[in-house]
């Protein structure tokens, strides 16, 4: 971007201050955002006029008011499908990560320093072959995880906006469930892969933590608030649900401590939201922000635009 652009960058990889980002774009056209950037409604209306393009580096785009971009005639585009297949590898290496008690049994030997050797109850885990996976959202990360998952055995289900094309059912052997709550109740993992959006959030409430089977469990490398944390921690503690496997949670006034001790008692796995940390998927999501800033400059439609969710679909 440097080479390409006149550039002024955080070059601290932490999160800038609303007064630092402000002062960051002033006199700039672009602003290339992140997750860590909170840019809401009134961010959008004290920013510089001079910016007209809002460029995130990243997939999911929840932190940016794009209702309020488009209403004060910005751009939104963000960088889908560069990110997909690693944090599809991430959500089924959690998934097998719990039941395979993986995180628990890999701490052993650095832990202790020997080991009294093998017996025929040395860390059982849960099969997961044969086990009915409930993907929610099937779009490219929830595909991608589906044919990963077919491998492993698991049974596919799904629900989401739209229907997969038969063929693609076919492929991956997947059950279709236009009713969240029926599947919610039937699958033994449920694995939340939709965007963050106002109808999204909390889509697993209390009430379908509740209906879960009996130790079912939940993966989630989306967003933290896709679902109750409150209640699943609850749901946990009292035994009903094995666990839970997430690279997302609440962290705004710093980790829920029942959770950190969930965590220590390895009957939940937390990765600190490195699904899509891969050295490649970085490299190019940076690509992508560049085909987008150079297609808006020179006047054309940028090839991954964001539309606010009441132009009645989430991207172009
Ligand atoms: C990104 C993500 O690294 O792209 C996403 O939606 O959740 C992350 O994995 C992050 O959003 C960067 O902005």
């Amino acid at each position: 971007m440097a080479t390409l652009f006149e550039t002024r960058g955080n070059m601290t990889d932490s999160p800038l201050s609303t007064e630092a980002l402000l002062d960051g774009v002033s006199g700039a056209e672009v602003l290339v955002s992140s997750i860590n950037d909170r840019i809401d409604a009134d961010f959008i209306a004290s920013m510089p006029k001079s910016v007209r393009l809002i460029a995130q580096f990243g997939n999911g785009f929840d932190n940016i008011d794009v209702e309020a971009a488009y209403a004060a005639g910005l751009t939104v585009t963000n960088t889908p499908s560069v990110l997909t297949e690693d944090t599809a590898d991430m959500a089924v290496m959690l998934m097998l990560a719990l039941p395979r008690r993986l995180v628990e049994g890999a701490g052993v030997l650095p832990r202790d320093g020997a080991w009294a050797g093998w017996s025929p109850t040395w860390m059982l885990g849960r099969r997961l072959r044969g086990k009915a996976l409930g993907i929610v959202g099937m779009g490219r990360i929830g595909t991608a995880v589906a044919a990963r998952a077919r491998s492993f055995g698991l049974n596919i289900h799904y629900f989401s906006r739209n229907r997969r094309p038969p063929q693609v059912e076919e492929a991956l052997a997947a059950t279709f469930w236009d009713d969240l709550d029926a599947m919610i109740a039937t699958v033994d993992i449920v694995s939340l892969h939709t965007p963050l959006t106002r109808s999204t959030h909390h889509i697993l409430n209390a009430q379908r933590l509740a209906a879960m089977r009996q130790d079912a469990f939940v993966v989630n490398v989306s967003r933290p608030e896709l679902l109750d944390e409150e209640a699943l921690i609850g749901e946990i503690e009292r035994g009903h649900l094995s666990g839970a496997a997430l690279d997302v949670f609440e962290n705004r006034n710093g980790l829920n401590p029942r959770l950190l001790k969930l965590a220590r008692e390895h009957r939940v796995v937390l990765t600190a939201h490195m699904a899509s940390a891969t050295l490649e998927a970085r490299l190019e999501m940076g690509e992508t922000v560049i085909v987008n800033i150079r297609a808006f400059i020179d006047g054309a439609q940028p090839p991954h635009r964001v539309l606010p969710e009441s132009k009645g679909k989430l991207r172009s």
